[in-house]
């Protein structure tokens, strides 16, 4: 009976969104003494932290490069990934004194499940979005529904065997499914991928049991299987405090000024605005969402990102020139990368202006702060229709590009500091996040301790097989 530790393969899609929670909960795969070796290319090594555990190691790949800039970007990522580190991780793992037993890779990554095949293991799907989202990506690639009125701008696509049986505009669905021809190599592609992901042995969810408890078990009742794990919110917890640091890049401003500028408001008087990672604003966007910072009269933090050679945007909406002193001493800008946990955590932020990714979500509600919402794409519609329609924790701002007039967009803004019953609400989550991740036996503990055992137990059937 081997008595080697388990070791297990962590293969994030390389984007800060999804590298970020996934690097997050292999640190609690460590912590319960499971081996990790994170599969990286040398771009987001930077993001893993140094010397963090004789645990954690890391397999660099080679840098994904693009020979045809005019193939959708993420297909052309995925397809440099399949092609150029699977070879690469299955020599590597099988010169290993001890193999990994399991690998746990992004859900962009379905190719992975044919790899696993190949290593001999389980492949688990880590979901960096929630079980809602997860639910209605796996029933829309699965069941392919057809928009029987691709011309009508008012034509819906409805999701009847998820709970709340939700129903959505055709044009919130992922441009992926809309944008490329049905049957088509690209659309096929993104189809296989989800494909794998349903076959894959099981799935990871950064989110808690109280958060989609729902859509937990609907994922359950579909896959035919109950390894489905909710093991969030995945944040960094130091030392058992909530002491936010600073992640998945450098501030561009100093925490100390943040700090200082936040120290002199009143508490819950901030609403901090930002869209993530890779989401840029046309310029129409920003006129209306600086417009409405100005009219709504609160003091703000706005980040926004600016595009960098990894992140081209085809437009991106500039801070017009005068916002700044027109707002100043009530206007606190960013133009790069925020500390936003720190942000979030701080007592003057009551609101939070955003694009609803999933983990801004759920820094959000750890936060206990009201979140107005202005899904852009991908999973957001989903993530605010959760959060609005079903938590009752949020109000919606705007949708895509469908935005109202910038004085509308002030109202609501201001509005969103004053809104006790979505804040009590937002508080009663905030407790049950922590709660579900607190070492008093939280939901989010139990389903970790339970994953790491039927892990340990598949590495004793894998090392005796
Ligand atoms: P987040 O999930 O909020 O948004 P994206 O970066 O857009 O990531 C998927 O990841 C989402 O479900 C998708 O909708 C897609 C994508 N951050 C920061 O610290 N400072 C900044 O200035 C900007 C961002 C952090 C933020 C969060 C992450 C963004 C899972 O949206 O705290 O942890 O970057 O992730």
């Amino acid at each position: 009976m081997s008595t080697a530790r388990t070791h297990v393969l962590a293969y994030p899609f390389p984007s800060s969104g999804h590298v970020i929670p996934l690097l997050d909960f292999t640190k609690a795969l460590v912590s319960r003494g499971v081996q990790v070796t994170l599969l990286v290319a040398p771009y987001n090594e930077n993001l893993v932290p140094k010397n963090y555990s004789p645990l954690l190691q890391t397999l660099l790949l080679p840098e994904p490069h693009f020979p045809n800039p005019k193939q959708n970007r993420l297909m052309a990522l995925v397809t440099f990934m399949r092609q150029h580190h699977y070879p690469v991780i299955v020599d590597w793992a099988k010169a290993q004194p001890t193999p990994p037993s399991a690998i746990i890779s992004d859900f962009f990554l379905g190719w992975t499940h044919l790899l696993a095949r190949d290593l001999h293991v389980p492949r688990l799907v880590f979901s960096p979005s929630g079980a809602f989202a997860l639910s209605v990506s796996y029933s829309l690639w699965r069941d392919a529904p057809q928009n029987d009125n691709p011309e009508d701008p008012n034509s819906v696509v409805s999701f009847p065997n998820l709970p709340n049986s939700p129903i959505y505009p055709w044009w919130q669905m992922t441009h992926l499914f809309r944008e490329t021809e049905r049957g088509g190599p690209e659309w096929e592609f993104h189809r296989e991928n989800m494909l794998f992901n349903i076959d894959s042995w099981g799935v990871v969810f950064n989110t808690f049991t109280e958060l989609e408890r729902v859509y937990l078990n609907h994922m359950k009742k579909e896959l035919n299987h109950e390894r489905v794990w909710a093991v969030g919110p995945v944040l960094p917890i130091q030392n058992g405090s909530t002491e936010p640091e600073e992640r998945g890049g450098n501030s561009t401003v100093s925490r100390h000024d943040i700090m200082e500028w936040l120290d002199s408001r009143d508490e819950g008087s901030v609403i901090y605005v930002c869209f993530g990672s890779r989401t840029f604003l046309t310029s129409s966007q920003m006129e209306v969402l600086t417009r409405g910072l100005e009219l709504s009269g609160v003091n703000f933090i706005l980040s926004v990102r600016v595009p960098d050679e990894r992140h081209v945007a085809k437009e991106h909406g500039k801070v017009p020139c005068g916002f700044s002193d027109r707002v100043r001493g009530r206007g606190f800008i960013i133009e790069g990368w925020a500390p936003q946990l720190v942000i979030l955590s701080h007592r003057a932020v009551g609101a939070f202006l955003t694009h609803c990714g999933w983990n801004s979500v759920l820094e959000g509600l750890v936060s206990g702060v009201v979140m107005l919402t202005w899904p852009m794409g991908a999973d957001q519609y989903t993530n605010a229709k959760l959060l609005v329609d079903q938590l009752g924790v949020a109000v919606r701002a705007a949708e895509g590009e469908k935005v109202p007039e910038a004085s509308e967009l002030g109202k609501r803004i201001e509005k969103a500091l004053g809104r006790t019953k979505e804040r009590a609400k937002a508080e009663k989550l905030r407790d049950d996040a922590l709660r579900a991740i607190g070492n008093n036996g939280g939901s989010s503990q139990r389903e970790l301790d339970a994953l790491v055992k039927l892990l340990n137990e598949v590495k004793r059937v894998e090392s005796t097989s």
